[in-house]
């Protein structure tokens, strides 16, 4: 049998939680009319690290929660003008709160209001009173949940490296920082040569495993601060900051050099090897954005395949 657990317990074990993972710098926005309610939570939330957003009147809802942009938004059910349910409503239908995670708290638990709740928007739902262990660990909880997600949806399953969607925001900070910094950046395009011939004569998990060492080779030959990432298919790209391109395309001659010399074996133990073909730019000499580095890298990359492949050219 086990014991009961005590308040004491559970306030120890989401301490404990607390310290290992970065949540408690997390911002959350709470809207609620009565400021006692917002005090208590003030007095309950603050102690654990959250940076809080208190508001008790929904009109400055808009301009607070683009000011604060919150990680977590809790939102009261019943406010004299407008409800909570309402705000939720329209957080919803715009895309860049899409994923923000809405938690409620009402007095009212009647299956109605429950429902007008969740068909809002809302993930989670509290009640008042509130309490307070069980209000942090929901918080923990839908912070852990939508952390994990944006991580997956920022990853390219099969080679673990950052995906294509998540490259172009990484790229526009870095080319930010290298004009702030006037410093280059190499931009490269790296697609497997015959790659489609690989898949058909070794089979389809063969080639994934020369995708997945692929990645790993370039993770492990560039700086955590260079973007490394598969664009989609065979084709790979990569920002390396402070790098100039005929610096970079000798690098990457390197890497094709070690990743050319690599075997691979097939279900059969039939051995293999790949190569690929590269084609690089700099900014901003040759493009001031990702559009135009992209272009100058694959006019290169195309004079790459067409004069025999297994080749970086810059
Ligand atoms: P080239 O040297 O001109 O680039 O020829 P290629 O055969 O590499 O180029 P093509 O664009 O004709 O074919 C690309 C192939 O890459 C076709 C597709 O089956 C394979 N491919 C794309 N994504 C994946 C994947 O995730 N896994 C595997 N195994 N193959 C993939
Ligand atoms: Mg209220
Ligand atoms: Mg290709
Ligand atoms: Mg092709
Ligand atoms: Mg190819």
């Amino acid at each position: 049998f086990q014991k009961p657990v005590s308040i004491e317990q559970v306030m120890d074990a989401i301490a404990s939680v607390l310290q290992q993972s970065s949540q408690p710098s997390a911002k959350l926005m709470i809207v609620d009319d009565d400021p006692q309610v917002l005090d208590f939570l003030r007095s309950l939330l603050e102690p654990w690290g959250f940076k809080l957003t208190l508001l008790d009147e929904p009109q400055q809802f808009w301009s607070t929660l683009e000011q604060s942009n919150p990680d977590l938004l809790i939102l009261d059910v019943e406010m004299p003008e407008l409800s909570g349910i309402d705000l939720c409503q329209v957080v919803r239908n715009d895309s860049r709160w899409n994923d923000l995670p809405i938690l409620f708290l009402s007095a009212h638990t009647d299956r109605e209001t429950v429902q007008r709740v969740f068909t809002s928007g809302a993930d989670d739902y509290i009640n008042k009173p509130i309490v307070g262990p069980e209000l942090i660990a929901r918080v923990l909880n839908r912070l852990e949940r939508t952390q994990i997600l944006h991580k997956l949806a920022e990853i390219d399953e099969l080679t673990g490296l950052t995906n294509r969607r998540k490259s172009v925001q990484q790229f526009s900070q870095l080319l930010h920082l290298a004009e702030r910094q006037t410093q280059p950046v190499c931009f490269a395009i790296l697609d497997l040569d015959h790659f489609k011939q690989i898949n058909d004569q070794y089979g389809h998990d063969a080639g994934d495993q020369v995708l997945r060492r692929l990645g790993e080779l370039l993770k492990q030959s560039f700086r955590s601060e260079d973007v490394v990432a598969r664009w989609g298919g065979e084709e790979f790209i990569l920002g390396l900051y402070g790098t100039t391109r005929s610096c970079g395309a000798k690098r990457l001659t390197e890497v094709l050099e070690i990743f050319s010399q690599q075997e691979f074996a097939d279900a059969k133990n039939r051995r293999f090897s790949v190569s690929f073909s590269g084609g690089v730019a700099e900014f901003p000499k040759d493009g001031a954005d990702l559009q135009a580095l992209y272009r100058a890298a694959d006019v290169l990359l195309y004079q790459a395949k067409e004069s025999g492949r297994n080749q970086v050219l810059g």
